[in-house]
């Protein structure tokens, strides 16, 4: 298991293997994340996940990584991703190891619903995770630690990651709301937390050699 110094690093080097290691991207924003980023007494921890996605938007351009690490009964799950709207994005695993931006429904539509395995509500999915932050910059930088999926799952079920457009409610719809005489969160909020839009996609893939 990772020891404590290691933890700490880990979000610094997904930073850094986003901007640091791709030659392509040497902005000044990029240089000065490395230079933040540089791990302490020059010691090289590399970001070891089990499974990760590289995620695009709808135009095919790369936005970044999300990495999923084991922990003790857990999932680490540490993303570092730019090119977004400022402000939160639903994020979640959805059921299908598909991202097809020109999909006939819409984009990334093929991706199917939430990772949802055991006929949950939407906030109970599988698939459901912590919001995804994005700065004035369009950067973000995302690290949570859930046990609703396991990496084994993350591995072996062949899904992908997906940032929406709008927040995710979590279908926390108070029943002084009402939709069409039904209180609360309605069907369709209880699927998909109404994030709207599937801005990009990233299929998730075991890091098994
Ligand atoms: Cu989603």
């Amino acid at each position: 298991m990772m020891n404590y110094k290691q933890k700490l690093l880990l979000p610094a080097c997904a930073a850094f293997l986003l901007y640091g290691c791709n030659s392509e991207d040497n902005s000044t924003n990029a240089d000065k994340t490395v230079e933040d980023s540089k791990p302490v007494q020059g010691t090289q921890t590399e970001v070891d996940p089990q499974a990760q996605a590289e995620v695009k938007d709808t135009a095919g351009k790369t936005l970044g990584t999300v990495n999923f690490s084991a922990e003790e009964n857990s999932v680490l799950i540490e993303a570092a991703l730019e090119g977004l709207e400022p402000g939160y994005h639903g994020f979640h695993i959805h059921e299908n190891a598909a991202c097809e931006a020109d999909a006939k429904e819409g984009p990334f539509t093929t991706a199917g619903g939430h990772f949802n395995p055991t006929d949950e509500k939407h906030s109970h999915h599988a698939g459901d995770m912590l919001p995804l932050f994005a700065k004035e910059d369009g950067t973000a930088k995302y690290t949570a630690t859930l046990d609703n999926m396991t990496v084994e799952q993350l591995k072996q079920e062949e899904l992908s990651v997906i940032v929406h457009a709008n927040p995710d409610n979590f279908a926390n719809i108070p029943d002084h709301y009402e939709t069409d005489g039904e209180k609360g969160p309605n069907e369709d909020t209880l699927k998909t937390g109404d994030a709207g839009d599937r801005q990009a996609c990233g299929i998730v893939v075991s890091t098994d050699k």
